[in-house]
């Protein structure tokens, strides 16, 4: 007889997750966003802060090389710190950009006033977070930000247990690890 039905729950979703340099650039904000990535229940599987050269900023964001905004976008993004994040959640590319709210500030402050763009966000480009749009947008930007990465060997061999919750949060290194189990 079962004691307690087993647990049913959705396969976790790997997603790319950035603080850009206009949040990377106040400590207090910076430590905020953390917090948040936490208290929303994601699995912080890697953290990274780095800094781009322009032209890192300019191949991430190729595709948006014919608007308006395209020169002030790659300068800011290669303006200062910034700090990558590689998810894990159910759907977490969509709670991911639930959470950070929409592109522009000001529609963010108006209308998702508790998102992370409207609380910290600056500018329609200067808007702290960045988060990856699709399942194939996250592989080719968790490959851009992580190449040593293998995503296809973290899901087989280690969501399952990330998943049924065989995890502690190390406070120093600032992500989940899996517990060993002696
Ligand atoms: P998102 O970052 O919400 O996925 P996007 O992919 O359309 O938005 O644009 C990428 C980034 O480009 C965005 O985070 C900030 C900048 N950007 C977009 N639209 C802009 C605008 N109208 N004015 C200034 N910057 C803009
Ligand atoms: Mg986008």
């Amino acid at each position: 007889m079962f004691l307690s039905a087993p647990r049913l729950s959705k396969v976790l979703q790997l997603t790319l997750a950035v603080i850009k340099p206009d949040a990377v650039a106040h400590p207090v904000i910076l430590e905020a966003l953390h917090q948040r990535i936490l208290s929303n229940n994601f699995v912080i599987v890697k953290c990274k802060d780095l800094v781009w050269k322009r032209q890192d900023s300019e191949r991430f964001y190729a595709e948006h090389s014919e608007r308006f905004f395209y020169q002030r976008l790659v300068e800011f993004m290669s303006s200062g710190p910034m700090r990558a994040y590689l998810l894990a959640r159910e759907d977490a590319i969509h709670h991911w950009r639930e959470l950070m709210g929409p592109t522009k500030v000001f529609r963010a402050r108006y209308n998702s006033p508790t998102t992370l763009r409207a609380q910290f966000g600056l500018t329609d480009t200067r808007n702290t977070t960045h988060g990856s749009d699709s399942v194939e947008s996250a592989q080719r930007e968790i490959r851009f930000f992580f190449p040593d990465f293998r995503a296809e060997e973290w899901m087989e061999k280690e969501e399952p247990s990330f998943r049924s919750g065989q995890m502690h949060y190390d406070h120093q290194k600032q992500i989940h690890e899996l517990s060993t189990q002696n």
